[in-house]
């Protein structure tokens, strides 16, 4: 008609009804047609996690919850909720498509149905969460994230500093050392511009190759890895994870690592050094409670935590030839204000491993922390094995698994395998 002519018609907005049976029929739910939501459940370490994961809002609301968790936690529960939404943040990142509708997120294990399948429901269709908001701008949790970035602080000492009235960076710095005795502390709080400045992987590779070329002239038959994230193909981190493989010996596993440190010390590279046995850096078992000759040996890889010198203009051979003897005597804030330092303080991590612990080395001390627990979880639950960074043991059979590789490893846990930059979880 006429009428029809003068004023075309706009064809009224599509309604989608929640109930349209007929049309969510025609609409598949996932935007990759080979997604199948049944075998990601499956088996949690079949799921790949790349860096560039396409989720990036949903998880980084769900590790904000873990964070806040983590370090103000009261509780065990808390303590617990921490881990829940770590394991939430992982299953987001490990989605091979971008989630644009709430309900591409139903049914996914580790996301489950409750708190945090409702935190990532919110960031879906509204692109904000008014909890995590929240918890992000919290005046305490500001604080405690503050002081859980000093060097060898926990959220046990933070709540104690927190507790004493200190709430900012400067209150931290201004810190009375005789309030402290514990030297990681006090180093951590006189480097800790330095120790927070993120290291970049070309001085990553840099001090590995410094570290490394010296460890061939102590053993040259030495395997060496650059672990940690940088291995995952980070750009940056937190320190540099070297991991070191050598033949089985009698008298104690630190030599290698020790005589490493040994010619660093030498060189005057070293602000501060300390032994550990570690599965996993976070578990750190003080060599006080656990003596070298004990018969513990086997379960925990030697670790030499260090605070090491950093050339500012990243050239070794240079900075070996300047005369450090000086600064030998120097407490820990001295050296940190010295103003005529030609370093930064960056941290690094020695393990050591046996060949035949290295394969297994190689994949706890690649990580991340979150992949790490999810193989261990099921190994011991799927497999009835025990997996740590020094072996796979099989429970039933009492009997410790061989591997000669990394992919090894993946068989025997009857895994398809994963390129580290596949196991960011
Ligand atoms: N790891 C672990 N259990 C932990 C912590 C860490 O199994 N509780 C593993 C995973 C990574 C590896 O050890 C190195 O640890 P970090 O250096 O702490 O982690 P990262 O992934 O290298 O992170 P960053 O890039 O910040 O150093
Ligand atoms: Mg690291």
């Amino acid at each position: 008609s006429e009428s029809a002519f003068l004023l075309p018609s706009i064809p009224p907005p599509e309604k989608k009804a929640a109930n349209d049976v007929s049309h969510s029929e025609e609409v598949p739910l996932y935007p990759i047609p080979g997604f199948d939501l049944k075998k990601f459940n499956e088996c949690i370490p079949e799921r790949k996690a790349v860096l560039n994961h396409q989720n990036k809002e949903i998880a980084e609301a769900l590790d904000l919850l873990s964070e806040y968790w983590n370090i103000s936690h009261q509780s065990k529960t808390d303590k617990l909720r921490a881990l829940a939404f770590a394991r939430a943040a992982a299953a987001v990142r490990c989605l091979p498509f971008k989630v644009t509708n709430s309900q591409q997120l139903q049914g996914i294990k580790d996301l489950g149905s409750g708190h945090a399948l409702r935190v990532a429901t919110q960031i879906v269709e509204s692109g904000h969460c008014p909890e995590v908001e929240e918890k992000r701008n919290n005046k305490k949790f500001l604080s405690l994230k503050i002081f859980c970035k000093v060097y060898g602080v926990g959220p046990s000492i933070a709540e104690k500093w927190y507790a004493k009235g200190l709430r900012t960076t400067e209150d931290v710095k201004k810190i009375d050392l005789h309030d402290i005795n514990n030297d990681m502390i006090i180093h951590g709080v006189a480097f800790y511009d330095d120790l927070n400045r993120p290291l970049l992987l070309a001085e990553a590779e840099n001090a590995y190759k410094y570290i490394t070329d010296l460890a061939k002239l102590i053993l040259p038959s030495v395997v060496t890895s650059m672990n940690g994230g940088f291995r995952r193909g980070k750009s940056s981190g937190h320190d540099l994870d070297v991991l070191f493989s050598y033949p089985e010996r009698k008298d104690g596993d630190y030599g290698l690592i020790a005589a490493v440190l040994d010619e660093l010390n030498k060189k005057d590279l070293v602000v501060w050094s300390r032994a550990v046995r570690t599965d996993g850096p976070r578990k750190v078992i003080e060599l006080d409670s656990s003596p070298l000759s004990s018969g513990s040996t086997n379960d925990h890889l030697p670790t030499m935590m260090i605070i090491f010198k950093y050339p500012l203009d990243d050239k070794f051979d240079e900075f070996e030839r300047h005369d450090l003897s000086a600064e030998r005597n120097l407490g820990a804030f001295q050296l940190a204000n010295s103003p005529s330092r030609q370093w930064r303080a960056i941290r690094v991590d020695l393990v050591g491993s046996t060949n035949s612990q290295y394969p297994y080395a190689q994949v706890g001390w690649t990580g991340n922390k979150q992949y790490n627990r999810s193989l261990r979880k099921y190994a011991k639950e799927c497999l009835n094995h025990s997996l740590s960074s020094t072996g796979l043991y099989d429970k039933r059979q009492n009997r410790w698994i061989a591997a000669q590789t990394e992919q090894d490893v993946f068989h025997h846990l009857k895994l398809t395998y994963r390129e580290p930059q596949e196991r960011n979880f």
